[in-house]
């Protein structure tokens, strides 16, 4: 399999998608629209639609079934970016090569371009072209928990109250699995009850997407130098996150041919350098 092409596709087809599903900038009020539309579209990797896309195939669903949801966990992504930009947060100026939301926009409408996405991608969620309403309350669901309190907030909190310290072992693998891994391994989870996983599909995706998430973050830690790496060393984190994904691809074997995109994603998570 050919993964930059493959990555390339998918990102054509997501962010056509994504350009569809926003609201127009010039729709009233303008402002947020354009600043939704700013954050969303510009660079990024996809990662977590294409997850989303790929678990759908996986179980047998068509990509077209996952669309609007695997949107969806990309609009809740940029917002996560636009809200830890804020000064309150990481106050970063940069996001994406270019001023961060906030910067460009003024503060008050980062903390509203961030609301206005995370409250517009439920809205998409819920919608009728998103599967049938069982499926669509599962989905909802689950997103909710993974960025909610026990998730991406529950891990967000955990690493600003820890400061800038090295973070002992448990608390890092808390803010790991929440903060960056919990909406990972939604996104497979999510795309596979899109395409009508049966049980026994569903817990071995989970299982990929547990540990996918995982690596997502220590390699992500390793490409900062920063969190696990601090703590660890660069050597046992790169072990870790090895095994992690060996043991994320067994997961897949019941899928045969149609887990290789999958297969080829976890190795991707692996050995990114962006
Ligand atoms: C503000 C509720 C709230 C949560 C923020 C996700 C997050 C929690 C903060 C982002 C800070 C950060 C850089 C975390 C490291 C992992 C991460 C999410 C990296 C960026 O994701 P990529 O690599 O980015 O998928 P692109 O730009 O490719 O989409």
């Amino acid at each position: 399999m050919d993964l930059r092409s493959y990555l390339k596709n998918r990102q054509l087809l997501i962010n056509k998608a994504l350009g569809r599903y926003l609201p127009p900038a010039r729709e009233y009020p303008p402002s947020v629209h354009q600043a939704m539309r700013y954050s969303v579209l510009g660079e990024g990797k996809r990662i977590r639609p294409i997850l989303a896309l790929a678990a759908c195939e996986a179980v047998g669903g068509s990509v077209k079934k996952a669309l609007p949801a695997a949107c969806a966990l990309e609009l809740i992504h940029a917002y996560s970016l636009v809200h830890d930009d804020l000064p309150a947060m990481d106050d970063d100026d940069v996001r994406r090569g270019r001023p961060s939301c906030h910067k460009k926009y003024g503060e008050a409408l980062g903390v509203l371009t961030g609301d206005a996405l995370l409250t517009y991608s439920f809205e998409l969620l819920a919608s009728g072209g998103n599967g049938d309403s069982a499926v669509r309350l599962k989905v909802i669901r689950e997103i909710a928990k993974a960025i909610g309190t026990q998730g991406m907030i529950g891990g967000q909190v955990v690493d600003i109250e820890s400061g800038s310290g090295r973070s002992r072992g448990a608390v890092m693998e808390y803010i790991n699995s929440r903060k960056t891994g919990a909406l990972i391994s939604a996104s497979v989870r999510i795309g596979a009850l899109m395409g009508g996983a049966t049980p026994k599909q569903y817990q071995a995706i989970s299982s990929y997407g547990d540990k996918v998430g995982l690596v997502f973050q220590l390699v992500d830690d390793q490409l900062d130098r920063d969190g696990a790496v601090r703590l660890y060393g660069v050597r046992a984190v790169r072990e870790r996150a090895q095994s992690l994904t060996r043991s994320a691809v067994n997961s897949l074997r019941m899928f045969g041919s149609k887990g290789r995109s999958l297969e080829a994603l976890a190795f991707f998570i692996l050995t990114r350098n962006s």
